[in-house]
């Protein structure tokens, strides 16, 4: 069983970070360990949250974790809190980072032309540094733009994209996806550019239009897990594409739905059908 490690925050409300990408790996069949590095009552959408910074434990748990020569498939970012966390993740990565070891950061940080509660264009510019380590980087376009210093636009074409993913990999990282992408009005998906063979690859689906948080938690966990179990990069992408939009299907079709996050638990036979 392939084992990875997820580096990013316990929201113990929220439906995102760890408490999403520990059951859909799990799921999945890869095993999954977990360094947290905050613990939140809820996530930042909600207001007056608790928020215990675990910055210090993180790397005393890798050096043990050292000693006893573990190692992983993969690294995974999402959500990391500051930019100490961020420099001390650079730092796991090269210790634990092998020919076979596939690193992957979700700069979770903005989202809709806006940076998150709590980070600022600092924070991004080192976020980018991060992303230049990684073999897969999942910006949304908020997040790209903050990262390339360019302006967040809402109405673009696909050389604009084909343009901004090659950026991206020029901060160092092999394969660069865009999600939240939109060139047909109705549509929406991901596009990818796979810097070492010059390919690009993009799947859309309907629009659903609205808007829950999470889901970019719920994309990359489920891109991770089927990367894990051998598909191609294509293939995942569509699998975790297909299981994002069947998890916000499954959300607006609950009226009993909670406001904070997308009902992914429902999903999870599909994604288990979309492995066989
Ligand atoms: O879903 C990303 C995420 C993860 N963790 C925390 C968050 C967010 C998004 O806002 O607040 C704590």
């Amino acid at each position: 069983m392939k084992r990875i490690v997820t580096i990013q925050d316990i929201s113990c409300v929220g439906k995102c970070s760890l408490t999403v990408a520990l059951p859909i790996i799990s799921t999945m069949g890869v095993e999954a360990a977990v360094i947290p590095t905050a613990v939140l009552s809820t996530h930042t959408a909600f207001s007056g949250f608790t928020f215990r910074d675990l910055t210090d434990d993180i790397m005393p748990v890798a050096d043990h974790w050292k000693k006893e020569n573990m190692d992983f498939s993969a690294i995974y970012t999402g959500y990391l809190g500051s930019e100490k966390q961020l420099g001390i993740t650079s730092e796991i990565f090269d210790t634990f980072k092998s020919k076979q070891t596939l690193i992957l950061v979700d700069p979770v940080m903005a989202d809709n032309g806006v940076l998150y509660k709590g980070f600022t264009q600092e924070f991004a510019d080192k976020m980018a540094a991060l992303c230049g380590k990684a073999d897969i980087i999942v910006p949304n376009l908020t997040e790209a733009s903050f990262m390339l210093h360019t302006p967040y636009i809402e109405s673009y074409d696909e050389a604009y994209i084909r343009d901004m993913l090659k950026k991206l990999c020029g901060l160092g990282a092999k394969v660069s996806v865009l999600t939240g992408v939109s060139f047909e009005e109705g549509k929406i998906g991901v596009m990818s550019y796979d810097s070492p063979t010059g390919r690009y690859f993009s799947y859309f689906r309907e629009r659903i239009p609205v808007s829950f948080h999470g889901t970019g938690d719920v994309f990359a966990s489920a891109l991770l897990g089927a990367l894990m179990n051998n598909k191609g990069l294509d293939e995942s992408l569509k699998i975790s594409v297909d299981y994002t939009v069947e998890c916000i299907a499954l959300t607006l079709a609950d009226s009993d739905r909670r406001w904070y996050g997308v009902n992914f638990e429902s999903a999870i036979p599909y994604l288990i059908d979309r492995l066989k």
